[in-house]
């Protein structure tokens, strides 16, 4: 059995794709709009993947640091500013400090969490503009852009939707259409509108500086396309794609007045667009973390930077900041490596702020208090690394009680209780080691790789899979060696197999450290265990002798009850919204009044009304039409009356439809009814009495 001492006959990453061996690393998390809460899609896309790779890195002792904090600027603000009546610092302040608490809570280590209304940030945005600007690496531009004369204002980006050119969804922003993934001109919008007055924009003449892009295309392709072949496919397909359409000038100030004033002579009321301050804010942000140790961090070529984002901010991290990066020059670094994820669904539809279809995360916290490790564990397992992945209640459950329940924590219990129950809690010695432990070892040994390997390679399913396989493994061992049935005959191989399974145990507490933090703090100090080392995984980590802490549950399943308050309040949002966007349906295809006098409609009263056996939906009438006979109509509406209610009412009916036999009964006609908006049926009845047989003209 290898020892502590001796390290791991596996040591890190022999397989790694690293090109070189870097001095430290450098992870940007891409910064949140501070327009709203963050979700489960943030959160699977970018901060958990970031978390647990500078977790890994720490616990590999490799220097690291971890960036992050809020984008402030930008339309989106100030149209939730606009639309709750208070001022854009307000909605800032708001979610920063909202979101802020919510990413501590969950255990996002960030080294720092600031926001691009700093200062600091206002003074490097500002400084890196005016040395551009300097240096002649702008166009300046006037051009004709949509102007609400209305609202006496320039419509940038979200302040103007319209239809899409390309897709013609009419529903497409100024900077974007949601529903292609095009990103446009306001300009380019069909019928464009102002989201502030509804008024047609005119176009009016206005001034803005360009960063030219294609000035850098060669260099982007070469650096791209050529230097990193070994980015994730849809980061790189996605960056070949960009550029072999071209590359174009892109503005980078705005006619607005929320953000960093463009520092130049005659620029009032210009900012910098959103899209040129936010990723110096990874920039701001170091400088405000380490004010006299930054530089090394951007500039200097040992320095390895890790940018984890969205798929929809490849472009603008993998072509137009290092764009900037490049015309700045001074040695600013370029990512290493830019792993963005796809995206992940809700209950099978894309998540959304805007139809508040979303798991959001101080939700989450509230509703299940200790539960961080869980929904990090269930993030990174259905994680959408290569394609969009979903996120149901029912796999949140399921991953919880067979999962982390059933293999994870029922081996720490089974092994902690046991050493209790045999040896008054401290861990016994080790005595003559057998095949099936030296077996034990080398599957620790060759999980280990295999979890080391996939963290190098941001490959963070497989790695969480490799972690849980030494659960299974432990629980595997121990099944096997049956401690428990051999403890009447052979005490001394009992102590052995509660030793061996201690040091998987301990070894579980390192691995599963980048995924679950929480649960491994617990862990360790059940097992008396305090700095540890990645290293170390696979060692004999727990010294014979050592007291081990009281049994404590590290997961508890979660019932069907709390799963149905989630699923059942996702439902209602579902109504919600199926209201709001419930339109009447189009009128339609003219008819003539010949064709209107084909139908025969009546008023009759309902004498006897009563369900259809056996089918939830249909009810029966006996409707007097006054010609003495009963008339029998089977109708569909069920679940919107109750039977009794509608005896004595009179309604309208179609009294020529050709006889139909519904579930045995020959229904003479059909009984009028309104579909409404939430999908309920009212039954069409008249202003006052009418006569039983009367025909509607
Ligand atoms: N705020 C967009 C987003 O939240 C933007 C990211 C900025 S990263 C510098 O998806
Ligand atoms: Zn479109």
């Amino acid at each position: 059995m290898p020892s502590k001492t001796e390290g791991s006959s596996t040591g890190p990453a022999k397989r790694m794709t690293m090109s070189k061996e870097y001095k430290r690393t450098l992870i940007t998390t891409a910064l949140p709009y501070t327009n709203g809460p963050v979700h489960i899609g943030h959160l699977a896309g970018v901060y958990v993947p970031a978390d647990i790779y500078a977790r890994y890195l720490r616990l590999a002792g490799r220097p690291v640091t971890l960036i992050g904090g809020s984008d402030e600027h930008g339309v989106p603000i100030t149209l939730k500013a606009r639309a709750e009546g208070v001022t854009p610092q307000d909605i800032v302040d708001r979610y920063h400090a909202l979101i802020k608490k919510s990413f501590e809570e969950l255990g996002i280590s960030f080294d720092i969490y600031s926001r691009t209304t700093s200062d600091i940030h206002t003074e490097t945005a500002s400084e890196f503009f005016r040395r551009l600007y300097d240096k002649g690496e702008f166009i300046e531009q006037t051009s004709e852009q949509l102007y609400d004369p209305e609202a006496g204002q320039f419509l940038a980006d979200r302040y103007v939707t319209g239809e899409c050119p390309h897709c013609h969804n009419p529903k497409a922003y100024g900077d974007q259409c949601e529903a292609c993934g095009t990103s446009l001109a306001a300009t380019d919008l069909i019928n464009p509108k102002s989201t502030i007055t509804g008024a047609t924009p005119v176009l009016k003449s206005t001034r803005h500086w360009y960063l030219p892009l294609d000035k850098w295309e060669p260099k982007l392709r070469q650096w791209i396309l050529e230097g990193h072949k070994e980015w994730k496919s849809n980061v790189y397909g996605q960056c070949k794609s960009w550029l072999d359409m071209g590359l174009q000038p892109r503005a980078v100030s705005r006619d607005l007045s929320w953000g960093v004033p463009v520092p130049v002579e005659g620029a009032e009321g210009k900012v910098l667009y959103v899209w040129f301050d936010a990723p110096i804010g990874y920039i701001s942000n170091t400088k405000e973390l380490l004010p006299d140790s930054w530089q090394t961090w951007w500039k200097d070529p040992e320095t390895r930077i890790i940018n984890f984002i969205g798929k929809d901010n490849i472009v603008f991290h993998c072509i137009v900041f290092p764009a900037m990066l490049m015309a700045y020059g001074d040695n600013f670094q370029l990512p290493d490596n830019v792993p963005a994820n796809e995206f992940l669904n809700l209950e099978g539809d894309k998540i959304s702020t805007s139809r508040n279809w979303a798991v959001w995360l101080h939700e989450y916290l509230a509703d299940f208090p200790g539960k961080q490790d869980v929904l990090r564990y269930v993030l990174t397992a259905n994680a959408p690394e290569t394609k969009d992945n979903d996120f149901t209640w029912r796999d949140f459950q399921a991953r919880n009680n067979n999962e982390l329940v059933a293999i994870l924590g029922n081996f720490v219990n089974r092994v902690v209780v046991l050493t209790h129950k045999y040896y008054g809690g401290a861990v016994p010695a080790a005595g003559k080691i057998q095949d099936i432990d030296t077996q034990a070892y080398a599957e620790l040994a060759s999980l280990k790789e295999s979890l080391t390997d996939n963290l190098e390679n941001f490959h963070f399913r497989e790695a969480l899979k490799d972690a849980m396989g030494i659960a299974r493994m432990g629980n595997k061992y121990l099944q096997d060696c049956e401690p428990w049935k051999v403890v009447k005959t052979d005490p001394e191989r009992v102590a052995t197999v509660i030793n061996v399974c201690t040091q998987i145990c301990a070894s579980l507490a390192i691995a599963m450290e980048p995924f679950m933090p929480f649960m491994s703090a617990k862990l360790c100090r059940i097992l008396g265990m305090d700095k540890v080392e990645w290293n170390e995984i696979g060692t004999e980590l727990i010294a014979a002798g050592t007291m081990l802490g009281q049994p404590e549950l590290l997961f508890e399943k979660i019932d069907d009850e709390t799963i149905k308050a989630q699923t059942d309040r996702l439902e209602a949002i579902q109504k919600e919204n199926a209201l709001r966007a419930w339109q009447p349906a189009p009128v339609q295809k003219e008819c003539t009044i010949d064709d209107f006098q084909k139908l025969d409609i009546r008023v009759g009263t309902v004498e006897e009304c009563a369900r259809v056996p056996k089918a939830d939906k249909l009810l029966v009438f006996k409707i007097n039409d006054g010609t003495g006979k009963q008339r029998t109509i089977v109708s569909g509406i069920a679940q919107h009356y109750v039977p009794e209610a509608l005896v004595g009412k009179q309604v309208l009916f179609i009294a020529n439809l050709a006889p139909a036999k519904i579930r045995g009964i020959v229904s003479q006609g059909m009984i009028l009814s309104a579909l409404n908006a939430n999908g309920s049926l009212t039954v069409t009845s008249l202003l006052s009495k009418g006569s039983d047989g009367a025909q509607v003209k």
